[in-house]
């Protein structure tokens, strides 16, 4: 059976197209610095946004349905898979992240839950060999339901930390079966609202232990991929603990974990925590640590996460200039974690929004692409910090002077005089190479 019967294909037709239903940047096989645009930008489609997504917000339900969902849950969710992977041939998106509960539906026990993962993971995996096409990550929702009030590992109840660690348990093992290249935690209710009634010591200390038994179980079953967390600073909770990509790292060592974890940034998280998109991949990135990205972007005018389809292509140019200089994602990829509108009512507008993500991020990356290639910033940069080439700056930077003889130096030399940064200069330049590409 066919789900999007009035849609094709939807193909590269250049920039100069009208057909809303074409892409404009985004031509998988073009070559860009040595690599085709598919192999830099490894897109995905989540599969909570695109397919278990209503309309629904605090102020009223669904907005929208799906014509193959309305059967008993287990029928829906078998529809789901044929009309997910119809969607992401169509799209050209050769990958899906999925939560345990995106792609099943809870059962009345652990048991039962379980045996509907099991029963639709193996339409996936049936999928998958059809198509070709993979998952980048799986990842657990231990946050939606009532158990989970007062978090999940860092519950005050120790017996919703052994739920947690169960259904994890389950998940990774069914990310396992599919392939999965990554394994994400993003701690939805991991975080508090008042330290009235909260010891963030013990909740802390519990979560590092969750991600330590993680980091063993995956071991143990031999799951290849890479475990991740994604930073958030608030929403739900109004302390997220894991509120941004430097407060992670830190956590990360405090526990001896920095070696089992690196990092998903997602780009709403990063304005949410009041930091640019590029900065959260560029603290990854010199700490060794930007394991995946959650494509996506804010509102500057919304304080909350709104998961827009990035259409910025300012903020995906920035992005990709971070992620070029990484060398790429390894096993990560450009997860839309992304919804469309409440009023985007049509399932045509599932493809709109992709296509304008897609695209988007195409056009980021040859404009990334080029800057590097001319050296642009790079060149400007090791020019402003000359000064640590000197006499002076390698002996600091080696550790073969002191305070004394700093002073020393200073009374003296004095000061050499400050050049300009330049910003606006730069800023046009960026312009011009976004313009131009
Ligand atoms: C929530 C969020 C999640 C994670 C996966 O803000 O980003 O969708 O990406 O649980
Ligand atoms: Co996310």
């Amino acid at each position: 059976m066919e789900y999007f019967k009035d849609i094709k294909k939807i193909n590269y037709e250049g920039s100069k197209s009208n057909n809303p239903l074409a892409f404009k940047f985004y031509n998988p096989d073009e070559v860009i610095l040595g690599k085709t645009m598919k192999e830099h930008l490894k897109f995905s489609m989540a599969y909570w946004h695109t397919f278990t997504y209503f309309g629904g917000d605090q102020f009223g339900g669904a907005s929208k349905s799906h014509h193959w969902d309305n059967q008993d849950p287990i029928k829906n969710a078998e529809n789901r898979v044929y009309a997910a992977f119809e969607f992401m041939e169509k799209m050209q998106i050769n990958y899906f992240c999925f939560h345990d509960v995106d792609i099943a539906p809870r059962g009345e026990t652990l048991e039962e839950t379980n045996k509907n993962l099991d029963r639709i993971a193996a339409i996936i995996k049936s999928e998958m060999s059809r198509t070709g096409i993979k998952c980048l990550w799986g990842t657990t929702n231990a946050f939606g339901d009532a158990k989970f009030v007062h978090g999940a590992s860092t519950s005050c109840n120790s017996t919703v930390f052994a739920y947690t660690a169960a259904q994890i348990k389950k998940a990774m093992d069914i990310t396992m079966e599919l392939g999965g290249e990554n394994y994400v935690f993003w701690g939805g209710r991991e975080g508090y609202e008042t330290l009235l009634n909260t010891d963030t010591e013990m909740e802390l200390d519990h979560l590092a232990m969750l991600l330590k038994m993680a980091a063993e179980y995956k071991k143990k079953i031999g799951f290849k991929g890479t475990l991740l967390i994604e930073p958030k600073p608030k929403e739900p909770t109004k302390h997220q603990y894991d509120f941004d990509a430097a407060t992670v790292m830190g956590f990360l060592r405090k526990y001896g974990l920095e070696k089992d974890y690196k990092l998903n940034i997602e780009a709403n998280h990063a304005t949410l925590a009041q930091h640019t998109f590029m900065h959260e991949l560029n603290m990854c990135r010199i700490n060794g640590m930007l394991g995946s990205v959650d494509a996506n972007m804010g509102d500057p005018l919304l304080g909350w996460d709104t998961d827009r389809f990035p259409t910025n292509v300012y903020d995906t140019t920035l992005a990709m200039y971070e992620i070029l200089q990484n060398g790429g994602l390894g096993t990560g990829g450009l997860n839309f974690d992304s919804k469309v509108r409440r009023a985007s009512i049509d399932e045509k507008d599932l493809f709109y929004a992709h296509i304008a993500g897609m695209d988007t991020f195409a056009w980021g990356l040859k404009a990334a692409a080029k800057l590097i290639e001319d050296g642009v910033f790079k060149d400007f940069i090791e020019n402003k910090y000359r000064s640590w080439k000197s006499e002076l700056g390698l002996k600091i930077e080696k550790g073969e002077i002191d305070f004394e003889g700093l002073e020393k130096y200073a009374l003296e030399n004095g000061v050499t005089p400050n050049e300009s940064g330049r910003q606006e200069m730069l800023e046009s330049i960026l312009n011009q190479y976004i313009y131009n590409c």
